[in-house]
């Protein structure tokens, strides 16, 4: 395989200021024609350096220089490219070529979804439409012009504005787009098909219009109210918090039930999964319309933060994709927390901050303690598909809002501005993001830098730091460490730049006392300390009376805390913390041991953590002014993935899940009362359905309370999950019931062949019914899971060439189901490599997401390392591997 680094980077020898492309759109063979004005990158180049275009399974009809048709010795083809040499310091260059958009089940480049066209050009499908200049690099201006079918492809949309459309006779019909905006290749977007869409004209802030609209094939129209009004708010909010302004006329979002990724930014043309365009309440949970808002936010978002200001080469993704997440993290806490009062909004806020770490310990943490552990900005890759991960999203998005941390609202709003007029229109690196931070910065406070701060985009691992600390004499002195286990290729590293926001609550009243540092005073920044040594120590003075210090505020830093606290102090800080992020991280620790000490006594549950994880429950239960959002989340142990990746040596998932059914189900019959009296209060059944932030915490938590009651129940438990699937009006509630039912009661109950009749012709619905019955756990003994599995393979509704539904069976069993997938007989490897093998000659890149099922397996206990060890070899030795999974397979048997 061909490993690409980050130090090789060179500038390309020409620009590529114009390009126009004419597409004659048919689904066998699509003509694409191409005129590309160029010239030298630099003047100061020498003469007759080559043009490099790559290119892949392009037919090549003819390529013309400056008129002249080219002889085949003017250039030189091959299987990744063509290279012109010869081309002139400047000049024009036109080519022919022709492509298959039926057959390209990858959905890289240019494709047909049934019967319409799409693209997705990110990270590299561009060069599947055409040669070109494929690197972030080359921005270039865009005309596109679209011939198709009347009949079949009535709708033709491209980036930018519509300035020319007509009939050209013989059925076909012409439009034509022009993109104001010089824009990289990977943001070229078309669409052609039949479609019908809700449009709105909206104000820009300088009172000029923008036409929104929101495309979908027909009958669907009445799924797209939320995505429009979800673009609507992204568009005021992105004012009003950051300033930035929608800066194109016409601004369009396209669904399609066939796409690898959830969504793509392409300028003015959003292309999207319909996963995170639909929602209306009959199909859609509230955690979908979350999603919906806040990956529509997202993709509007990248028009500064990645397309405004764009990329110079892959290495650099984290400097759009970390950033926009934090943005859309931040938009959707402030659209969580609107219209409440303070206290409740900052619980609504903690709210969104909780579910964000809850995915980056569950999927990140494990990324970055295995085979492709990378830091935010990778040094290498072998395919930059596999390098759209939760390290280069979602710790990105850590490694901004700890600058967020560092420089305040304030300042880091100064720090945006600096870089978008020092950048904008430029494609460049994570190092000038920070420089801007830097600058605004050093305005404020000259003697600050960010340095040491930037080893977090050049080192990989999640650090661990170890606090304790001692109160004697008015004074506490809290010792800080840190240590960040070796990656691949990085043994040793040095000590990063920590921002640990922190508080010391005093026992006797539960208040924050006031943060006195004794030396070394301008660690501390507010709340916020600056913890940047192997080892270090702070003396805190005017603390006479008894404290419990609170750690890591808001989980300000992206770190595995092990602190000194006893079980007493966590149980304090679950009731009297006045940072709901670590109330509600006390409770997950005392879950955790309480688990550990099960999954270690074998079943027994009368240790003391245990103890403490019923008084928690306990506490929660009796504590009136908790908001509903904080306590589902409360209520909730870890995940298994969690769990899994917190224990230190070599682990047994099966026996794992056991553990933490155990717990749950104690608490269930502990608290069996109280879980009923929530649900009752709650259960709003025959109330007609509103999505908002406050009705969806209702629902997420009488839905948790409806897990612990059919958890501790028998039938007549089971039977309020029936009632509420009989009853409910909407998809969350009907979601929840029947997961209840199907992973807790008795195999194929007839609420689950209600659900398939009912949705079989929504595809969104029958992913989630193949989720369902994927993801019931080894518990369950009435089902074997991976037979269904099996069985579901053949359902007449499966395909694989959908990356929904594939990841609706083959994502949900591997990722999502431990005790299933690493079941001792090693079945769930064997059927895992099937999967992988069979998706790798259909779609490499999702079946290199599903590869990823087995990173892990060195942390498995020595008999199921043995049978992942096997799978993982057959996988490789596959003919005809696709370089996106070999990475991925390769690395985790290196
Ligand atoms: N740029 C790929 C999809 C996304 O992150 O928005
Ligand atoms: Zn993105």
């Amino acid at each position: 395989p061909i490993t690409f680094y980050r130090k090789d980077y060179t500038a390309p020898n020409y620009k590529i200021s114009r390009t126009d492309l004419t597409f004659t759109l048919n689904p066998s063979r699509t003509k694409v024609a191409s005129r590309l004005e160029f010239e030298v990158w630099d003047h100061s180049n020498p003469d007759n350096l080559p043009l490099e275009l790559d290119g892949e399974d392009l037919e090549l009809d003819q390529v013309l220089l400056n008129g002249e048709k080219l002889d085949a010795t003017c250039y030189t083809q091959s299987h990744t490219g063509l290279t012109i040499h010869n081309p002139g310091r400047e000049g024009v260059l036109e080519i022919t070529v022709y492509i298959q958009p039926d057959q390209n089940t990858r959905l890289e480049g240019l494709y047909v979804s049934n019967g319409n066209f799409f693209t997705q050009c990110e990270a590299q499908g561009f060069r599947r439409i055409t040669y070109f200049s494929d690197r972030p690099d080359v921005l270039s201006q865009f005309t596109v012009t679209l011939i198709a079918n009347e009949a079949t492809h009535p709708v033709s949309l491209s980036n930018g504005n519509l300035i020319e459309e007509k009939k050209l006779g013989e059925g076909l019909h012409m439009t034509r787009w022009e993109d104001p905006f010089p824009k990289p290749a990977y943001l070229f977007a078309l669409v052609a098909g039949r479609f019908v869409c809700q449009e709105e004209t909206v104000k820009k802030g300088d009172g000029k219009p923008a036409l929104l609209q929101v495309w979908v094939e027909p009958g669907n129209l009445d799924k797209t109210d939320f995505a429009m009004q979800s673009l609507k708010k992204s568009i005021d909010w992105d004012r009003e918090r950051f300033g930035l302004e929608l800066d194109l006329d016409r601004f369009m979002i396209v669904a399609t039930a066939d796409f690898n990724m959830g969504a793509m930014e392409n300028k003015g043309l959003n292309i999207f999964n319909t996963k995170f365009v639909f929602a209306n309440p009959e199909l859609a949970t509230d955690v979908d319309f979350e999603n919906v808002e806040s990956v529509v936010g997202h993709e509007y978002f990248h028009n500064w933060t990645g397309n405004r200001v764009t990329c110079r080469d892959w290495f650099q993704l984290s400097l759009k994709e970390g950033l926009t997440v934090f943005r859309d993290q931040e938009f959707s806490a402030d659209m969580m927390a609107e219209g409440l009062d303070e206290v409740q909004a900052d619980s609504a806020r903690a709210v969104k901050r909780i579910e964000d770490v809850k995915v980056l310990r569950a999927a990140q943490f494990p990324e970055d303690a295995g085979p492709m552990a990378h830091p935010i900005r990778p040094d290498s890759y072998q395919e930059i598909n596999n390098f759209y991960t939760v390290t280069v999203y979602e710790k990105g998005a850590e490694v901004i809002r700890m600058q967020h941390t560092l420089l305040g609202e304030q300042l880091f709003q100064r720090g945006m501005q600096i870089y978008f007029e020092r950048h904008d229109g430029q494609a460049v690196t994570c190092e000038d993001f920070v420089g801007a931070m830097e600058t605004a910065l050093q305005e404020a406070h000259p003697e600050l830098d960010l340095k040491q701060f930037r080893h977090w985009y050049s080192q990989a691992g999640t650090p661990e730091v170890s606090a304790s600390w001692t109160q004697t004499n008015g004074q506490l002195v809290l010792t800080l460490k840190q240590n960040c286990r070796p990656t691949p290729g990085q043994a040793i590293k040095p000590a990063f730049h920590i921002p640990v926001k922190l508080g010391f609550v005093e026992k006797a009243s539960g208040r924050d006392v006031p943060l006195q540092l004794e030396s070394n005073t301008n660690a501390l920044h507010g709340d916020v300390l600056d913890f940047t040594e192997s080892t270090q120590t702070f003396v805190f003075t005017g603390l006479d009376k008894p404290v419990v210090p609170s750690l890591l505020r808001s989980f300000s830093a992206p770190v595995i805390l092990q602190s000194a606290h006893t079980t007493d102090d966590l149980i304090f800080l679950a009731g009297h913390d006045n940072d709901p992020f670590n109330r509600w991280d006390a409770c997950q620790k005392i879950y955790g041991k309480a688990i550990l000490d099960i999954y270690l006594q074998r079943g027994l549950t009368d240790g003391a953590n245990t103890q403490a994880a019923v008084q928690i429950v306990e506490n929660l239960l009796k504590d009136k002014q908790l908001s509903d959002g904080f306590l589902a989340l409360a209520l909730q142990l870890p995940s298994e993935g969690t769990l899994l990746e917190a224990f230190d040596g070599l682990v047994d998932p099966v026996a794992m899940h056991f553990a933490r059914t155990t717990l749950r189900d104690l608490l269930a019959c502990t608290f069996g009362a109280d879980f009923k009296a929530i649900y009752d209060a709650r259960n709003l059944t025959g109330q007609p359905y509103s999505y908002n932030a406050v009705a969806a915490s209702q629902r997420a938590l009488k839905n948790v309370a409806l897990a612990y009651l059919v958890a501790a129940g028998a039938d007549e438990e089971l039977n309020v999950a029936k009632a509420q699937y009989a009853a409910s009006n909407n998809m969350t509630d009907r979601m929840a019931a029947l997961s209840n039912i199907v992973h807790n009661g008795p195999g194929n109950p007839p609420e689950l062949a209600e659900f398939f009749e009912r949705f079989n012709n929504e595809a969104l619905a029958v992913d989630k019914w193949f989720m369902l019955q994927a993801t019931v756990p080894a518990s369950n003994e009435n089902v074997n899971t991976l037979q269904t599995v099996r069985e579901l393979l053949k359902h007449p509704s499966f395909t694989l060439k959908n990356p929904n539904r594939a990841r609706s069976l083959l994502a949900a069993f591997a990722m999502q189901n431990p005790s299933v997938f690493h079941s001792h007989s090693g079945d769930g490897y064997a059927l895992w490599a099937d999967l992988v093998i069979e998706l790798n000659t259909i779609n490499p890149q999702v079946a290199a997401r599903m590869a990823r099922g087995l990173d892990r397996w060195t942390k498995l206990v020595p008999a199921l390392q043995e049978k992942a060890h096997k799978q993982l070899e057959r996988v490789l030795d596959t003919d005809k591997l696709s370089p996106d999974v070999r990475e991925v397979i390769g690395k985790a048997l290196d």
